[in-house]
C-alpha cells in the first residue's frame, strides 16, 4: 500500500485505515496476528512511533486487541447472545455457536475458604476449596475472566489439565453430579488495570460482574463463580415467562 507523505491526512491515520480496511475486507481475519511494528514500520516506511499510534487507535476503536508479550490479534466483531435459561458452561456454550473455546489458567490451587467463599458454599471458613482463575476465550479472542471456587470435599481430584477443559464435563460425566439450579447476578462495572490487561480491552471498557452459586439437587452449592464479562461482546437473553 502506499503511503501518501504529502496527503492532508496524518500518516497514522492513513495506515489506521488502510488495517482497517484489510480487515473489513477480510484479508486480516478475526484471531490473525498482525505484523510487529518493526515489520510494519518496514513495510510502510513510516517510524515505529507513527505504527503504534495506528495501533493504539484500532485498539480503542476495537478493531484489535494485544496481549502482552505476545502480539496484536484481529478482534471478533461479533457479540454473543448468551441464553441464561438452563446451566450451560462456557465451553457448551461457544461450541454451541460454531466457536472454538479454550481457557487460559490464571491460578490453579487449593486454598482455604474465606468467610465469603465459606458463606457462599455453605461449608466452614477454611476448609479446603479449589480456587481457579481462568481467562475464557473463544476462537483466541478474551471474552470473559472467571474465577471460580469448589469444595475439595465435593469436586475431588480436579486437575489442572481438567480445568483448562471444562469444569462442568468432569463435575457431570466423570463425577456424576447433576448441576440442579444456579443463582446468577449481574451488574455493570469498568475493567481496572488487571482486568483490561488480561481481556486485552482498555483500562475503564465497560464490563459485566457476574456471581453464579451452583447447586446440586440436594441444595448443596458445588460452585462459586466470580466472573468479569466483556460488555463489549456480551448480551444475555432471558425468557420470562407468565406464571413464574
Ligand atoms: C460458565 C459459568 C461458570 C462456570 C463455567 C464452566 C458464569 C456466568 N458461568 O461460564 O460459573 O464455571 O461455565 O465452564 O460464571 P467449563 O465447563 O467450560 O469449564
Amino acid at each position: 500500500m502506499m503511503i501518501n507523505k504529502n496527503s492532508p491526512l496524518p500518516i497514522y491515520y492513513q495506515i489506521e485505515e488502510h488495517i482497517k480496511d484489510l480487515i473489513d475486507r477480510k484479508q486480516l481475519k478475526p484471531g490473525d496476528c498482525l505484523p510487529s511494528e518493526r515489520e510494519f514500520a518496514e513495510q510502510y516506511q513510516v517510524s515505529r512511533m507513527t505504527i503504534r499510534q495506528a495501533i493504539t487507535n484500532l485498539v480503542n476503536s476495537g478493531y484489535v486487541y494485544r496481549i502482552k508479550g505476545k502480539g496484536t490479534f484481529v478482534a471478533d466483531q461479533n457479540v454473543i447472545e448468551l441464553k441464561l435459561h438452563g446451566i450451560t458452561s462456557f465451553t457448551e456454550n461457544i461450541q454451541a455457536l460454531g466457536m472454538t473455546p479454550s481457557s487460559k489458567i490464571i491460578e490453579f490451587r487449593s486454598s482455604l475458604a474465606d468467610k465469603n467463599v465459606a458463606t457462599k458454599l455453605k461449608i466452614n471458613e477454611n476448609e479446603s476449596v479449589y480456587e481457579i482463575q481462568r481467562i475464557r476465550l473463544a476462537n483466541q479472542i478474551p471474552m470473559a475472566l472467571e474465577t471460580s471456587f469448589l469444595s475439595t470435599n465435593i469436586v475431588k481430584n480436579l486437575s489442572k489439565e481438567t480445568a483448562a477443559h471444562s469444569l462442568y464435563e468432569y463435575i457431570q460425566k466423570t463425577l456424576g453430579l447433576s448441576l440442579k439450579y444456579s443463582t446468577q447476578t449481574i451488574e455493570a462495572s469498568a475493567a481496572n488495570k488487571k482486568e483490561s490487561e488480561l481481556l486485552g480491552i482498555k483500562k475503564g471498557s465497560p464490563i459485566l460482574l457476574m456471581e453464579r452459586i451452583t447447586f446440586l439437587s440436594d441444595d448443596q452449592p458445588i460452585e462459586f463463580t466470580k466472573s468479569i464479562y466483556r460488555g463489549d461482546r456480551y448480551k444475555f437473553v432471558v425468557k420470562i415467562d407468565q406464571d413464574s
